[in-house]
């Protein structure tokens, strides 16, 4: 056994977590509470602040968890990347969003990857989990370690780990969740599966790095093409006179064989649009079209345009236009029950309906203000319903009350069958996707 790995189970080694956001201050009060010393690193000077306060900024951790601590001294966070040079282990959990064009953004890694290098020591592991492209860790990180000066798998031990943290998930938590883990060498996965197994229920090695990026590409990938195709069979069941959450709910009682998804106004969140993306950028430059990936972000993509017509359909239905219409959108978060709006399919249905001269406001009890690609605009707190010409269910928050939202609106478009059950209202109430 290595000192290093000694000093893992002697929970004495110093780790750093490098990004304290959902996925990284979870792990930095999993490795507190084993007994290691932790450190958050992290650019946001806030959130650095706030954790040296024992003040949680994440839903998921409660003040009262990470309080006692940061008051042990056993948890602290910094913006300084000095913190690196004391570290026996290193944990990457930064963000890795699309640019423009849809291409991976790896600036966040390959920072991360820098920063690391400067303070590099013989004798650490480093660990990335940010969501990434198969080859990330071997073609992109460890070329910048061991120009560094490091033998990687003799004096630093690189793994990946795919971070699998579903915020507000009462169930699965970083603790509980099973770990996936791939070392660049035998000896990487052997001290990086030291690191963890003693804050983490169950690890799962497999062979290599690679293999431990595409585990989590698979993950999302499966989520983001069965949306994909559930969106499609609603665009099918419109066609066929048919109502898809019917046909859904019905096929979602075979006990085997099937597992429901359910049609939506598109794909919102940091995973399931981007994270499929990031493989099939890869697969193009290895001259191979992932078909599915593109097929389902085809359709996806274009569900808010469906949105769109299903409103100016419903309006023309009560001999209105789009165009001069008010229209209030109800949720904005990409999904029920949290105030993130980032790839929110709500802001493309804004800017879409804005487009056809609707005259566009928004209430969302989560989301106060609007403030994202490029929109601003003020929810609305408390809406007269029935001052809108039309109203369009976006997220199904639980804390909006339905009925009474569908009673006093002239008409409502509902994308996500949150008008289930409701019968006492003119037949032309209600349009569902
Ligand atoms: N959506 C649909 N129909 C569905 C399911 C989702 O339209 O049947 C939409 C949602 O409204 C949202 C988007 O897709 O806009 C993504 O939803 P999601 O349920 O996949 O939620 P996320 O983005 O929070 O995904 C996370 C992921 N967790 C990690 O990457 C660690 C994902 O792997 C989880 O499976 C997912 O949470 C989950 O199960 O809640």
């Amino acid at each position: 056994m290595t000192d290093l790995i000694q000093k893992f189970e002697k929970r004495a080694a110093h780790v750093v977590v490098v990004g304290i956001g959902y996925v990284g201050l979870p792990l930095v009060v999993e490795f507190g509470k084993a007994g290691f010393r932790v450190t958050g690193l992290d650019k946001d000077p806030e959130k650095v602040r706030l954790l040296n306060k024992g003040e949680s900024y994440i839903g998921d951790i409660p003040t009262s968890e990470l309080g006692p601590l940061v008051s042990s001294g056993k948890v602290d966070a910094t913006t300084s990347e000095d913190i690196l040079a004391k570290a026996d282990a290193v944990i990457v959990c930064v963000p890795t969003p699309l640019n423009k064009t849809k291409e991976p953004d790896m600036r966040f890694i390959v920072d991360a990857t820098d920063a690391i290098c400067r303070h590099t020591h013989p004798n650490q592991v480093v660990v990335l989990e940010s969501t990434t492209y198969p080859g990330t860790t071997r073609e992109v990180v460890v070329p910048k370690l061991e120009a560094s000066g490091r033998t990687v798998g003799k004096d630093i031990f690189v793994a990946f780990s795919p971070e699998r943290v579903d915020p507000g998930n009462k169930v699965w938590k970083t603790k509980n969740t099973p770990k996936v883990l791939g070392g660049v060498t035998p000896e990487c996965l052997k001290h990086a599966q030291a690191l963890y197994q003693n804050i983490l229920d169950r690890v799962v090695p497999v062979s290599s790095t690679d293999a431990a990026e595409m585990v989590k590409l698979l993950e999302n990938t499966f989520r983001a093409v069965n949306i994909g195709l559930v969106n499609e069979i609603a665009l099918m069941c419109e066609k066929l006179g048919l109502d898809s959450w019917e046909v859904i709910d019905a096929a979602a009682t075979k006990p085997f064989g099937f597992m429901p998804f359910y049609p939506g106004p598109g794909l919102g969140g940091h995973c399931i649009p981007i994270d499929p993306l990031y493989l099939s950028w890869r697969l193009r430059a290895l001259k191979y079209t992932a078909r599915f990936i593109e097929l389902a972000d085809d359709i996806n993509s274009n569900m808010p345009a469906y949105v769109v017509r299903k409103t100016a359909s419903a309006l023309n239905k009560h001999k209105k236009s789009v165009n001069g219409s008010k229209v209030l959108v109800v949720g904005v978060a990409y999904k029920r029950d949290v105030d993130d709006v980032r790839e929110s399919p709500a802001i493309d249905v804004i800017s879409l309906l804005r487009d056809e001269g609707a005259d566009v406001s928004y209430h969302d009890p989560h989301v106060p203000k609007l403030e994202e690609h490029g929109l601003t605009l003020d929810g609305v707190a408390a809406p007269q319903w029935g001052s809108y010409d039309a109203t369009v269910i976006v997220t199904d928050h639980k804390a909006l009350d339905i009925p009474k939202i569908v009673r006093e609106s002239k008409i409502v478009i509902d994308t996500r069958n949150a008008t289930r059950g409701i019968t006492d209202v003119p037949a032309d109430r209600i349009y569902k996707l």
